[in-house]
């Protein structure tokens, strides 16, 4: 299906995985898009209109009809771009899984992230052991429900809806590391999540949607005020 850019818009924010993932999918199956950076401090009439519930970001704007909600978004693009690389597994039953694990890895993997930025000290270093403990779980439930190679890239894999929504926030591990000065992320007890991370990495798409290292750094340090 041939697209033109004006037809699919993305209003997004440059620091958010949940816009990443949204603008790499779109990259992945080949979709030409028209990107619109939004001011989430002064909200533009465009994002209220287009999403009047949440006021958030992102949305998608399919010849004018606005979608919100990432994963919703993620769908709506594997099921209105119906052509390879499917995001999504064929069988419902592999389906249902891999949105089990996505909703996971949102509700408790992504959010875990803030208490140790908004922590110091000894209630830092639980806010950590406690993110540690939910990703541990995670990759012990993917291992049982897919196998050890359904999360690990390798140059060449197709990305699946897993690998966009884990790729496009965790892949950013190192700049949360620098913000904190600290290993917020075990390499010791999870060695195998933070390798999937780093071979995700090196997917061309997913370098070039990544947010700059430095730049992001920089934004967490403002955002959590973290320079003392
Ligand atoms: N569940 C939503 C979350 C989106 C979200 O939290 N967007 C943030 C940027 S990362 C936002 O727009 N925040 C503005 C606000 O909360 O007012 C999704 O997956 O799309």
């Amino acid at each position: 299906m041939e697209q033109k850019a004006s037809q699919v818009v993305l209003l997004g924010k440059w620091t958010s995985g949940q816009c990443s993932r949204v603008a790499l999918a779109l990259k992945l199956k080949g979709i030409p898009y028209k990107y619109v950076e939004q001011d989430l401090t002064n909200k533009s009439e465009l994002l209220l209109k287009n999403n009047p519930v949440h006021q958030k970001v992102p949305v998608l704007l399919h010849s004018g009809k606005p979608i919100a909600e990432s994963l919703v978004i993620l769908e709506y693009i594997d099921e209105t771009w119906n052509h390879t690389p499917k995001l999504l597994p064929h069988d419902p039953y592999q389906r249902a899984k891999v949105r089990f694990w996505v909703n996971y890895f949102d509700q408790k993997i992504a959010t875990a992230i803030y208490p140790v930025f908004r922590s110091k000290g000894e209630e830092r270093e639980k806010e950590i052991e406690k993110m540690n403990e939910i990703i541990g779980v995670f990759i012990e439930g993917l291992k049982k429900d897919f196998g050890k190679e359904e999360f690990t890239y390798s140059k060449g894999k197709c990305l699946g809806l897993l690998d966009i929504v884990v790729g496009t926030q965790a892949c950013n591990y190192k700049a949360v590391q620098e913000a904190l000065k600290v290993e917020a992320i075990h390499p010791h007890t999870n060695s195998e999540f933070l390798s999937w991370v780093d071979s995700l990495k090196e997917h061309p798409l997913m370098k070039e949607t990544l947010p700059p290292h430095d730049k992001l750094v920089a934004s967490f340090i403002d955002k959590f005020g973290l320079l003392n």
